[in-house]
Formats: C-alpha cells, structure tokens, sequence
C-alpha cells in the first residue's frame, strides 16, 4: 500500500494505491497527503480506506504527481563514499572539505528546492541553460511530517550541476537549486512497509535515442549515515510546519565525463517504492 497524489479526468486526488489500483480516500476527494502524514496512524487510515466501498480508478487512468504539498525539499550530501570520491574529483580546492565531511559527526544538509521546483513523474527535469555538466543524483527521499516523525520514503532525483559544483564550492546552492531541480515519486510507502536497508537497491539507467547509456547500482546499506541521524541534524533548530522532504544523498555518480543531455529518460527504481522516470530538458 502506497499514498499516492494524482490527477484524474480534471481533478487533483489523494489516494491510496494497491495491486495497480488507487482507492479514493474515504473521507471524499481530497487533494493534498499532508493530512495523512500528520494523522499519526497513516498505515490505518490507508488500510481503512482500501477495505471501505469507497471509488476506486485504474493506476493507468491517471496521471501521477510528485507526492508534495507544501513541504521544503531539504537534502544531505557526502553519504556514500562514491559520491565523497567523485567530488574529491571533481573538485581539487574543495577536496578536503568532501573528505572531511564525510567522517564528520555533522554532515553535509543544504536547501534543495520549494515545491514549485519539483517535478513528478514523467515529467522534464531541467539541466541548467549555464551548465555543461549535468547529472541526475538517484536518492531515497524520506518523508517526515510537522511532527518531525519520518514516516515514509519516497523516490528523489537531486539533479546537479557538476561543473558549477566543482568550479567553487560556495556555488553549490546555483548547482542544486533552480527550476525543475528536484524529481519526486511515484508514491510514499510508509515507513512500516520499507525492506531492510540491504534490500532497498536503488538503480539509476539513462536512455538516449532508446538506447542505455549509462547504467548504476547500489543499496541503502552503502550509506556511511543512518536515516534518525540525517534527520536529527536536520531538526535541530528548525521547525517544519509543513513537514519536510529529505533527499538523503546519492550512491550512484556517473564516472569521468559523462553527462546528461536534453532529451535523456531517466530512470531510478528504489525497491519497496518503485520507479521515477523524467526526461531531460535543457534551460
Ligand atoms: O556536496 C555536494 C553535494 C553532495 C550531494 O548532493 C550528494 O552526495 O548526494
Ligand atoms: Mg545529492
């Protein structure tokens, strides 16, 4: 069982989805999931709500939203040792900072994107009209309501560009955060229905022109980092009235040169959640 937001005929919807369907939720048509997060007892309420005669369309009947409100997308960095060595990298002034931080009690958490700037599925993830080296950043997103609470994962793609990046380290907030930075979806599994860390693999393959291009893999339990501690770094001294996303850094960094280009599908598939697909647009 998964929360899952989705446009249906005209209408924007809240819906639980099970075995390829999606049950309205039974308090009537609703359009927003922060209700749910903040209820306290989501996985009941879903249940109740897949057993209750209440409407219920064909997943493929509907169009599939990125599963926000008005949540801020916040996002942790430096958690896998890839991404340490591929920012070591990519940038020689900054070397040290990437190594450093990576063993450090205080990780690395930066802003990522307002809810305008985040697309659902399907829909164009932008590279940055200045920027020639751009790459999606497959990431378990973790979803945590007003109280604080994680209580559910979600697929992320925190799109960056590398060369911003590596220029100059204080350019960060220009490499990560712009129009359509930030991809979310396709559905929130809850926190109880996740699979161990070992067996949440998360998959990164990019098609261009129908062909493969670039394929990765690795699995939650590479990260240097447990979920509770990223969160509580993130909590402290910061109210999220809203909730709150958190990309919790990428596994997957693409070698050498290899960068996006407009017309790209992206695809990350995160066991226990699902696949995100997004093509490329360029700024
Ligand atoms: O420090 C740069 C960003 C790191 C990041 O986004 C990641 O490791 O996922
Ligand atoms: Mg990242």
């Amino acid at each position: 069982m998964q929360l899952v937001k989705f446009q249906y005929n005209d209408g924007l919807f809240a819906g639980v989805l099970t075995n390829g369907r999606i049950h309205f939720f039974s308090a009537g048509p609703v359009a927003t999931i922060t209700h749910y997060l903040d209820s306290g007892e989501l996985v009941s309420l879903m249940k109740k709500t897949v057993d209750s005669p209440t409407d219920e369309v064909d997943l493929n009947d509907v169009k599939l939203l990125a599963p926000i409100d008005q949540q801020e997308v916040w996002a942790a960095g430096v958690t896998y040792k890839r991404s340490r060595t591929a920012r070591m990298e990519e940038s020689e002034s900054a070397a040290s900072c990437y190594d450093r931080v990576y063993e450090s009690p205080r990780p690395e958490i930066f802003f990522k994107a307002t809810p305008s700037r985040v697309v659902g599925p399907l829909n164009g993830l932008r590279i940055r009209s200045d920027s020639n080296w751009n790459v999606p950043e497959p990431e378990i997103a973790m979803v945590i309501n007003s109280e604080k609470k994680l209580v559910g994962f979600t697929v992320g793609n925190d799109m960056s560009s590398r060369d911003i990046e590596g220029d100059n380290p204080l350019y960060l907030p220009q490499a990560k955060v712009y129009d359509q930075c930030c991809g979310l979806g396709p559905a929130i599994t809850p926190v109880e229905s996740m699979p161990s860390r070992k067996e949440t693999t998360i998959e990164l393959s990019i098609h261009r022109q129908g062909n493969e291009v670039y394929t990765g893999t690795t699995d939650a339990d590479e990260m240097a980092r447990s979920f509770e501690e990223l969160l509580s770094w993130l909590i402290r001294d910061n109210s999220f009235p809203d909730g709150v996303i958190m990309l919790t850094g990428t596994g997957i960094v693409p070698d050498g040169n290899f960068g996006l280009e407009p017309g790209d599908e992206v695809l990350i598939h995160i066991a226990g959640i699902g696949t995100l697909q997004n093509h490329v647009i360029q700024g």
